[in-house]
């Protein structure tokens, strides 16, 4: 019995050292966000849709979108606002130039990058985590064809075509 004791004592802080790994308790840095046309406000009958991975580390967020079959896109961003909601643009991710990557149409990446710079300093860069964290920002991918009127379709949608909220992974 004696020996047994002892063989726990040492086991335990091994296995304590390997939950650091899988610690759920902490906050949240790792998110995700489906981006369809139907999560826009109001809805856009788009058929394209996208996928948005981002990573808090620091002060800085590191994101990669996709996208399947989004024609024309110039523009994208994280905007704060809950689901069913508008808000305002508070960090750009592509088709605001440098340092961040031109928006590539069609199906595969649509941008990837890193950014911790909030637009006009609107709000503090670990309030958009918070956003984040709430269920209090989203990530909004634009179009426009350069013609005419905006907002007139898929393809054309300045206003954002597709839309998902951000969630913690
Ligand atoms: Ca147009």
């Amino acid at each position: 019995m004696r020996i047994l004791t002892l063989a726990i004592a040492v086991l335990l802080p091994a296995i304590a050292a390997c939950g650091d790994d899988d610690d759920a308790s902490g906050p949240a840095t790792d998110f995700t966000a489906t981006l369809t046309g139907g999560e826009e406000v109001p809805p856009v009958p788009s058929t394209a849709t996208g996928t948005a991975d981002l990573s808090v580390n620091d002060d800085q967020i590191t994101y990669t979108v996709n996208v399947t079959g989004l024609a024309n896109a110039v523009v994208a961003h994280i905007h704060i606002a809950a689901e069913g909601a508008l808000g305002p643009v508070r960090l750009n991710l592509c088709g605001t130039g440098a340092p961040q990557p031109p928006c590539v149409s069609g199906t595969g990446v649509l941008a990837t990058g890193t950014n911790g710079t909030i637009v006009d300093g609107a709000i503090s860069f670990d309030s958009l985590v918070s956003a984040m964290r709430t269920g209090g920002a989203y990530v909004n991918v634009h179009t426009d064809d350069g013609e005419g009127e905006q907002n007139t379709g898929p393809g054309d949608m300045a206003s954002g075509e597709i839309r998902g909220q951000v969630v913690a992974e």
